[in-house]
């Protein structure tokens, strides 16, 4: 596919977008392999919702990231891989030895009862095998649902039973920095709950000793010997689901983001391409962990699509220190990076002695995602990895919208600290007012919706229409809801200010305050708690929790400790709240709501100016918690 290589270019592509959005993406899809290709490109309305993009198309999406490469490029290098121990030795598959594991374990899913449209769990290292299992599972038409592997047991049951997985892939153990966890012993304690799973599959990795159950739990490495490298990709439609990926919102558990097969892909790949400017050749590398949407759409698909050389690193940017990111980067000559603000603030704090050692001469563009960055991180990363000559992209998306929505283009785009700037062609973004009114003009802010289908976004939840609707289609009519508040600038520049909604981005992480309250909650001694972010230098946000208890507490740290625990067993360290206040009550209205925007101005050390607490139930109980803010 040709990219953009100019900032007419893009505004002709743009208008061309919105005039004729339908010729505009059968364009792009054009240039895939397609077994058949499709009647219809969309169909859509957003009361349902219902889109679908390609209608009557067959193909598969690993025959694109893969086959399609192998006559002319083979044997260039699709994975690098980069192990969390630098005395290890790293990896180079090419697109040929790729496409031989994927064929062979396909053949493993099969031999172990995995038909299309079934469900396989992924709960995995950051290893080659996950990629090679991610896409077996779509070679053979399986539905993967990778979870990321820092969350609890309680958390992966869950996920499993929403999607009534029948195989769960796994290692015995992951490696990151100092850390060894013991990822197989995590599964068995999950599968406790979970009577869908038929069987697992274990790779080896860290080669502690692990319980295999007779039947159900087989050896990775033992199913691979002696099993055939033939396995013709399979036909699937178009809007066949390709993935479920959990993500948190602002109520309840979880929910299952269901991504399909035709336009993920034509975006995946348009998105990639254009916004990093990827060209032949280059080395690219993000950051990201697989068991997020970034890692799904830009270090497996997006590159593989585009016939890149994907790096994936096991390892944390601490370890050994705070230069292994830009060892990484010179050693491998990474010319594309790809990384989360939480990372720059956290290597930012350790100093440039860090960075001097390195050149970071091989880099020519560097991008962020996951949360807003803050005007001295990004002046930070321009200056010292970019040295003045690499663009920042700000790319801002969603698990839902499936690719990058609203990006510079790398060099062709100007540049403006903390905006994501403009949308990518085919992307209409609006701001909507209180009332639901769309705000015309620039110099203004506003919730961010977007106005039409694009042909990665989310389909559906999984198991559950409805909540799909609800939470993203009917707070305005006709229009996608982000969840996020926006600013356009004079120039029309977007910026995106953060979430309008009770999820807080704890290091790039979407957490939903609501889960951290039925983790807390579980805890016996808590009768009610009340989770808010704050501003936190280092992650973006903090987690800050406000705990009524039942007795009262003698000792403070233990009950923080028992609840820190119990977090991290329901959901995952990542969850952990960063500051814990007891507290005799809660403001609530006079129809039992919590006044969660008090709890966010005390938790932000704005206690001073509360606004209006008149309609609150018992205004005394708002100088009690002023008075034991943290
Ligand atoms: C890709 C990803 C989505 C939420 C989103 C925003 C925030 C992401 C940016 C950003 C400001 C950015 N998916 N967000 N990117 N905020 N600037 N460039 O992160 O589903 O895990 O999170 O993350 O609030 O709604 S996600």
């Amino acid at each position: 596919m040709k990219k953009i290589n100019s900032f007419e270019e893009y505004q002709t592509e743009y208008a061309r977008s919105v005039a004729t959005p339908e010729l505009f993406w059968a364009g792009k899809a054009n240039s895939f392999y397609w077994y058949k290709k499709w009647d219809s490109v969309l169909n859509w309305n957003f009361n349902e919702p219902n889109v679908k993009w390609f209608e009557g198309g067959k193909l598969n999406i690993t025959e694109n990231c893969l086959d399609r490469h192998l006559k002319k490029r083979g044997d260039k290098t699709a994975i690098t891989w980069v192990p969390n121990d630098p005395n290890e030795v790293s990896r180079h598959l090419s697109y040929k030895e790729l496409h031989r594991e994927v064929c062979k374990f396909s053949n493993v899913l099969r031999s172990n009862g995995a038909k299309k449209g079934d469900r396989i769990c992924l709960y995995m290292p950051m290893v080659p095998e996950l990629a090679i299992a991610v896409l077996a599972c779509a070679r053979i038409g399986a539905i993967h649902s990778v979870v990321f592997a820092g969350f609890s047991a309680q958390s992966l049951a869950d996920r499993i039973n929403d999607a009534t997985c029948n195989i769960v892939i796994t290692a015995d153990g992951a490696f990151r920095g100092v850390k060894k966890i013991g990822l197989k012993a995590i599964v068995d304690e999950g599968l406790q709950q979970c009577d869908t799973v038929k069987k697992v599959i274990v790779l080896e990795r860290t080669k502690e000793e692990v319980f295999m159950q007779e039947g159900r739990d087989v050896w990775w490495h033992e199913e691979m010997t002696s099993i055939s490298d033939i396995r013709p990709a399979e036909a699937m439609n178009s809007e066949d689901t390709l993935f479920i990926l959990y993500t948190s919102g602002s109520t309840g558990k979880p929910k299952g983001v269901v991504h399909t097969t035709a336009g993920y892909m034509v975006y995946a790949e348009y998105s990639f391409r254009n916004v990093f400017q990827y060209e032949d050749g280059d080395v690219y590398w993000c950051t990201a962990d697989i068991g997020w949407i970034t890692g799904h759409s830009y270090i497996i698909y997006g590159p593989l699509l585009a016939g890149a050389t994907t790096m994936m690193f096991e390892g944390v940017p601490s370890y050994p220190d705070a230069g292994r990111f830009w060892d990484i980067v010179d050693k491998y000559q990474v010319n594309i990076f790809y990384t989360a603000p939480t990372a720059i603030r956290a290597l930012q704090a350790k100093g440039l002695g860090f960075v001097k050692p390195y050149k970071l001469d091989s880099l020519k563009v560097i991008g962020t995602v996951g949360e807003p960055i803050n005007e001295e991180a990004w002046q930070w990363y321009y200056e010292h990895i970019g040295k003045e000559k690499c663009p920042i992209v700000d790319t801002w998306w969603q698990t839902e919208t499936g690719g990058i929505m609203i990006s510079p283009l790398a060099g062709i785009t100007d540049l403006k600290p903390t905006y994501a700037t403009l949308p990518l062609p085919g992307i209409q973004p609006c701001l909507v007012d209180g009332d639901g009114e769309e705000i015309d003009g620039n110099n203004v802010s506003g919730n961010l919706c977007i106005k039409y289908p694009w042909p990665s976004m989310i389909r559906t939840t999984y198991g559950d229409h409805e909540r799909c609707r609800q939470v993203y289609f009917s707070a305005y009519q006709d229009k996608y809801f982000t969840g996020d508040g926006c600013r356009r600038d004079e120039n029309g520049f977007y910026r995106i200010t953060g979430r309008v909604d009770d999820v807080i981005n704890v290091s790039g992480h979407r957490i939903g305050t609501a889960e951290v309250e039925d983790a807390i909650n579980t805890y016996e001694k808590v009768v009610e708690s009340a989770v808010v972010g704050y501003p936190h230098e280092i992650k973006g946000q903090g987690i800050y929790a406000f705990v009524i208890c039942d007795e009262e507490i003698k000792n403070e740290d233990t009950l923080k400790a028992a609840i820190l625990t119990q977090v991290t067993q329901v959901i995952g360290p990542i969850a952990k709240p960063d500051k814990i206040q007891v507290v005799s009550g809660l403001p609530k209205t006079r129809s039992g709501k919590i006044m969660r925007r008090i709890l966010r101005k005390v938790a932000s050390g704005e206690a001073n100016n509360l606004g209006d607490v008149s309609t609150l139930l018992d205004p005394s109980v708002v100088d009690k918690i002023k008075q034991g803010a943290i």
